[in-house]
């Protein structure tokens, strides 16, 4: 574990091997931390090349003063790309999922899963909380986490995500940028943040993208942020693993909500 001075807002660097509850600590004590080298760089450049043509295609569909005008974006990961289910289905990044998330649900399911390049010349995006698309929350229960996996090393420079270490429990937005730490980290590696974490992206001083994929997973008796049934196609979604699946939402929470009578198991998708 690396950390930096008392004084000044920092974020914990972690590795795999780690002390687990050391990383949940931090975590949840600073809104977030980075865990390094989750994934190999074959995976980081397979999962960039399959992107990359819709990138350019259509990435630049959802421009708008919150995401940008420079910032090319692709929601549903996996409608375009089948090896970022190796990111979505993480095993450390779902053991953090689980340890927060599971005391509040039987399951959890992906929320959004947002490829976003931000090309040269974008400005920093204003900060902001993903879970204020819930309209209330309870203290000491998180609607949802994220994961925000780097697909080419994050710097100072190219626009690093930008966050508020502590700032989970503050409902007033903060006043700039100047309280940020930025996620510095080698592609590959993972900035994990809390859902109410105020953070947002950098901008890029840079001649070169920075890409990542935040993926959200919220509780599994929540809607959805994207509608995962719709973005993603049905015999796309039979191709990937049963925990993938799973994380789409075919699969009930508990016994009855969301469920398909004809199929009291929760495998639908198999069968229809
Ligand atoms: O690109 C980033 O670093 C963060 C983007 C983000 O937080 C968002 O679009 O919600």
């Amino acid at each position: 574990m690396n950390s930096g001075s008392e004084s000044s807002p920092t974020l914990c660097y972690f590795s795999e091997s780690d002390s687990f509850e050391d990383q949940l600590t931090a975590l949840k004590r600073d809104s977030a931390i980075v865990v390094t080298n989750l994934v190999s760089d074959q995976t980081v450049d397979t999962v960039r090349a399959e992107l990359q043509p819709f990138f350019d295609r259509i990435g630049g569909q959802f421009e708008d003063d919150f995401n940008g005008y420079n910032t090319r974006r692709l929601a549903s990961t996996l409608a375009y790309s089948m090896r970022a289910a190796a990111l979505i289905e993480q095993p450390h990044t779902l053991k953090l999922m689980d340890a927060l998330l599971l005391p509040h649900c039987t399951h959890y399911q992906i929320g959004s899963s947002t490829g976003i390049e931000i090309m040269p010349g974008e400005k920093a995006q204003v900060l902001h909380q993903d879970d204020i698309i819930y309209p209330i929350r309870v203290p000491g229960i998180e609607w949802q986490a994220s994961v925000m996996f780097a697909l080419t090393d994050f710097t100072i420079e190219n626009g690093a995500t930008h966050v508020v270490p502590k700032s989970h429990t503050e409902d007033h937005q903060p006043s700039d940028h100047d309280a940020t730490v930025q996620a510095v980290m080698s592609r590959g590696s993972a900035l994990v943040y809390l859902g109410a974490a105020w953070h947002g992206g950098g901008a890029n001083q840079t001649s070169d993208p920075r890409t990542g994929i935040i993926t959200t997973y919220s509780l599994g008796w929540l809607r959805q942020e994207v509608n995962q049934y719709l973005t993603i196609p049905r015999d796309r979604a039979a191709q990937f693993s049963r925990t993938i699946q799973n994380l789409l939402g075919y699969q009930c929470h508990s016994r009855y909500l969301g469920r398909f009578p004809e199929d009291p198991d929760g495998f639908w998708l198999d069968k229809h």
